[in-house]
């Protein structure tokens, strides 16, 4: 297993749309082990592999968030079905917007199909932080940030600081 480096707003990257995997084969199982790594390592409840730099449609998730007992799920190529009427807030973050926060407006459930670790196809209906987290991430597949849902003045702003305090690091 690797850990991976993480890309941070405005790179172009994440803007991009990411190609649908062809079948779940070693390279793809080895990409979603060093995505859950760092994914563990930032600490963070989800990564999308376009915000380690690869443009596939591949997800990790674990949104137990406990040490000691980690699920880790994993999702390739995963398409929204339906999404439910009824909507849901949730402070979000992202761990290529570190340390900013904002409220986003999602479907509250969603059902997905994806393939598993096992390139299995799957359909699950999901609800709470899991609906939130899984569109959190297939947006990212798609080229969008939780920041597109803000005015364009905060969003600016936001990464306008993510940008100076990543410059301030380097140096360091
Ligand atoms: O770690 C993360 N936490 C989080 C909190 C609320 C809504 C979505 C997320 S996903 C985020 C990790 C990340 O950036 N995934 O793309
Ligand atoms: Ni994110």
């Amino acid at each position: 297993m690797a850990k991976l480096d993480i890309i941070n707003v405005p790179d172009p990257l994440l803007k991009t749309v990411s190609d649908p995997i062809g079948q779940v084969d070693a390279a793809v199982r080895q990409l979603m082990d060093d995505m859950l790594e760092t994914m563990y390592a930032a600490p963070g409840i989800g990564l999308a592999a376009i915000q380690v730099g690869v443009q596939k449609r591949v997800i990790v998730l674990d949104i137990e968030g406990d040490d000691d007992e980690r699920k880790p799920l994993f999702f390739v190529n995963p398409e929204v079905t339906w999404e439910s009427p009824e909507f849901n807030v949730y402070n979000e973050g992202c761990l290529s917007v570190p340390e900013h926060y904002a409220e986003v407006e999602r479907p509250a459930e969603v059902k997905i199909k994806y393939l598993d670790y096992d390139g299995k196809a799957q359909e699950q209906r999901v609800d709470g932080l899991m609906a939130t987290c899984i569109q959190h991430e297939i947006d990212h597949l798609n080229g969008v940030v939780f920041l597109d849902y803000l005015s364009r003045l905060k969003r600016n702003m936001i990464i306008k600081k993510v940008q100076k305090a990543d410059k301030e690091t380097i140096i360091l």
